[in-house]
């Protein structure tokens, strides 16, 4: 085993004179921004590999989020999930929505359709459900309810890059999709994000607000501001999807060999993947307890070993930026789960390694 330290994640990274090769173009065009060749090419690539109708890339997941928000031009409640990263309630917060939240699904992370229509007032305006760990929600039932209530559905897709459902896209749901292509996500471009939706209409919109509202004559007709991602950005992209498909495939092996190896620990239980085909990005374990969650990552660490607390702490928790409700699934979930590092890069042994400290810690 390497005695280098081992994280949750690290960036899938194609090899760097492939990037270096793109760059050479971006430095020949002396374009560096504002929708240029491979912000082009990337948006085109990224729906031609995951099947999808329309994609504008953006600065980052957040921006994804808001923008969604600003050109469904929503004011009100959204409905959304505790069991998240801070993103998705701030992003909700900084567009002047307030966020109501529904409790979670024990098993798969998700936010509980059957819960949902309780946490529905005359204010709602949207259901901001998270695709968690790359897990597909429970589209169906919730395109069902947002249908019966006329509310509009933004999924946080920031982990479900590959993930599908009966076949298409995950990120194909929804009025609009919000994906990250941060440097810690199965796909990357070190900073990024991307709004998807089937609707040609809106992505237009959205496709103008990232770009301050202005349209293809350069006049400014939305209430726009800027959420461009760079060439530089794109070039990255465009590298590594080359290696897209291999990324995904190697995410799933390795998922299954850390299922091989811990499904016979007593106590120790997993997502349940019922719904749709996941991408496998993250692997979380659920202990019976927080201390012998506690246990397990200290004797890890000891070998410089560092899987991280997602999500932990509940976000519904988090009293300096949102009043708190009670969400008891999501705070006991939070308080037992632990992300196993898992990246393109680990190697076979390094599991196993990680296999037998996990079986014998807690
Ligand atoms: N919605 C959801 C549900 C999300 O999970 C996120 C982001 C968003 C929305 C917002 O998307 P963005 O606006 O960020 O595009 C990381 C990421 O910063 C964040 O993108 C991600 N979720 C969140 C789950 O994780 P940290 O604070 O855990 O990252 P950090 O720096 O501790 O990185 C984790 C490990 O990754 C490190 O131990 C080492 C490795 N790493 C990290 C970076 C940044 C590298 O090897 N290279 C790197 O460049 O937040």
């Amino acid at each position: 085993m390497s005695d280098q330290p081992i994280y949750v994640t690290q960036p899938s990274l194609a090899p760097l004179e492939e990037f270096t090769e793109l760059l050479k173009q971006v430095w020949e065009s002396g374009i560096l921004t504002h929708n240029g060749p491979m912000v082009q090419r990337l948006e085109k690539e990224l729906c031609t590999w995951l099947g999808l109708s329309n994609c504008a890339v953006v600065t980052n997941g957040t921006i994804a989020i808001q923008m969604a928000i600003k050109a469904l031009e929503l004011k009100g409640e959204i409905i959304t999930t505790p069991f998240t990263w801070v993103a998705t309630l701030s992003a909700i917060k900084w567009e002047g929505c307030t966020p109501v939240f529904c409790d979670i699904e024990a098993d798969t992370f998700n936010m509980d359709p059957s819960k949902i229509e309780a946490a529905i007032t005359e204010k709602t305006v949207a259901i901001m459900p998270v695709h968690v760990f790359g897990n597909p929600c429970d589209v169906e039932a919730i395109e069902a309810i947002a249908q019966k209530h006329g509310l509009k559905v933004i999924y946080d897709a920031a982990h479900a890059i590959g993930s599908t459902y009966k076949g298409k896209s995950i990120l194909d749901f929804g009025n609009v999709s919000a994906t990250s292509l941060h440097a810690t996500k199965l796909f990357n471009t070190a900073e990024g994000g991307a709004c998807m939706t089937t609707d040609d209409e809106l992505a237009r919109k959205l496709e103008r607000i990232r770009f301050f509202g202005h349209n293809d004559a350069k006049e400014i007709v939305e209430d726009g501001f800027n959420g461009k991602l760079t060439e530089v950005h794109a070039a990255l992209g465009l590298a590594n999807l080359k290696y897209g498909g291999e990324v995904l495939a190697d995410r799933k092996r390795k998922y299954q060999m850390y299922l091989d190896g811990l499904s016979a620990c007593e106590g120790l239980t997993f997502q349940n993947l019922k719904l749709g085909e996941p991408n496998y990005s993250y692997f979380p374990v659920v202990f019976e307890s927080e201390e012998q969650l506690l246990r397990a990552e200290k004797a890890l660490n000891a070998q410089k070993i560092f899987p991280r607390r997602y999500f932990y702490p509940s976000v519904n928790t988090l009293n300096e930026i949102v009043d708190y409700a009670s969400m008891p699934v999501s705070e006991d979930l939070s308080q037992r789960i632990l992300c196993l590092p898992l990246y393109w890069k680990l190697n076979t042994s390094e599991v196993q390694e990680i296999v037998s400290i996990l079986m014998n810690s807690y």
